[in-house]
């Protein structure tokens, strides 16, 4: 079928919105109309050629939220009509991943998913007979899709797609890097690094589970109004702290921070981070992408003595299992999407939605089909 697309032909260079073809679902694959899709930092990391598994020309995309079209032979879990949310970490509940309970990371078809193609090897995208990769097993700047029955969750059909499709990664997440992986505690002191798309849920994620002190630090002094709206005690602004930004962050800890969260991708930033954390037990979560070779170091010592490096992928959620579940938090009231999703544009203007995120202006911005 054709399908209307924003291609990325080149690393660094503006999407082109056209008409491509789209296959039809093979066994186990699912064809998805995609009603709506957040841009994330990463779909700007992976499109700005940094990203080792960055393959060109392709459909990037991974935050979507859409509606069951076909199902290919053995499909048995959804069926034409269901609402889902894309993963891209998917969930097959059967690989030793899974199985293991300790870990988010299905590896059922994680090769080929780093090699933008579809679990058998081949792309369902072309462009007069040329291939064009699938991105993150998701592909949701296209308004038709195929992925992987593991790669859905089915969600309940009252939710607004132009809302939940943000918990296809960003919402999930940021709390999910609070809930599951630091599994921060009521009464916890926490200092979060970046206020964006993500560090925003993180700060959320902190609220909800009754943090005491959450201590923002960000550059950009317009993303405080709306931290504070979801839970910031404190805004830091490193270009406005006299002398060392780690010392200030333990002093207004009483001592360390007893959980740090990095939501930006920086490796001097995921320093700080963990070097702001408590003697003897603080975490430090990393969930900011850094570019590829860049590497992180600290002073053993400050492991020896205790602090915790750790990282985190989707918020360490379990995307069919979990995903419903924080659908029914937004459409309960729990937590707040809407103030988070600050521009709707349409698919043809996406380009324009990558010059705001990186101004810097806005929060998410939402693109409609
Ligand atoms: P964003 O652009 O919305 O937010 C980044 C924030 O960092 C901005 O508020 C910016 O002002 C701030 N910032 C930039 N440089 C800074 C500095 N030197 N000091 C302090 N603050 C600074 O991005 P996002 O969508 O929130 O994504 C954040 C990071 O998380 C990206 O690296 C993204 O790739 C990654 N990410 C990881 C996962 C995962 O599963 N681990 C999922 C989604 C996104
Ligand atoms: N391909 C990159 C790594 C990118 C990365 O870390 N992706 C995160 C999700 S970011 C969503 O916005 C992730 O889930 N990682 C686990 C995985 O298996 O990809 C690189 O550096 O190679
Ligand atoms: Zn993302």
């Amino acid at each position: 079928m054709d399908v209307k697309a924003a291609v990325a032909y080149e690393p660094g260079k503006p999407l082109v919105v056209e008409t491509i073809h789209l296959e039809g679902p093979q066994a186990g694959e699912v064809l998805v109309e995609i009603k709506a899709t957040g841009v994330c930092h990463t779909d700007a990391y992976t499109l700005s050629g940094k990203d080792p598994e960055g393959l060109f020309p392709a459909i990037l995309g991974h935050e979507g939220a859409g509606i069951v079209v076909e199902i290919g032979a053995g499909v048995t879990s959804l069926k034409p009509g269901d609402h889902v949310i894309p993963l891209y970490t998917p969930e097959c509940r059967n690989c030793a991943y899974c199985l293991s309970q300790k870990t988010n990371l299905c590896q059922a078809i994680r090769a080929t998913q780093g090699k933008g193609l579809m679990p058998n090897g081949s792309s369902r995208f072309s462009k007069n007979g040329t291939l064009i990769h699938h991105y993150m097993g998701t592909s949701t700047f296209a308004n038709y899709t195929v992925l992987p029955e593991i790669a859905l969750a089915k969600i309940r059909e009252d939710a607004p797609f132009d809302k939940v499709c943000y918990i296809g990664c960003g919402v999930t997440t940021g709390i999910g890097a609070v809930i599951n992986t630091a599994k921060v505690e009521a009464g916890a002191n926490v200092v979060v690094f970046g206020l964006g798309g993500i560090g925003l849920n993180v700060i959320q994620g902190c609220c909800m589970v009754g943090a005491n002190k959450i201590i923002g630090v960000d550059i950009n002094p317009s993303k405080k109004a709306l931290a504070e709206k979801l839970g910031l005690t404190h805004f830091v602004n490193p270009q406005e702290v006299e002398g060392d930004l780690v010392a200030h962050l333990v002093e207004l800890t009483d001592g360390g921070a007893d959980y740090s969260f990095e939501c930006i991708g920086n490796v001097n930033l995921m320093r700080q981070a963990l070097e702001c954390c408590h003697k003897g037990w603080g975490v430090s979560v990393i969930v900011g992408v850094a570019e590829a070779g860049a590497e992180i170091s600290t002073r053993p010592f400050q492991l020896v003595t205790g602090r915790v490096w750790k990282g985190t992928a989707f918020g360490g959620a379990r995307g069919r299992t979990d995903v419903p579940k924080i659908v029914d938090w937004y459409m309960d009231g729990k937590i707040n999407i809407d103030d988070l999703i600050t521009n709707v544009m349409p698919i043809e203007q996406i380009n324009q939605a990558f010059d705001l995120m990186h101004s810097g202006k806005g929060i998410r911005t939402v693109l409609t089909f």
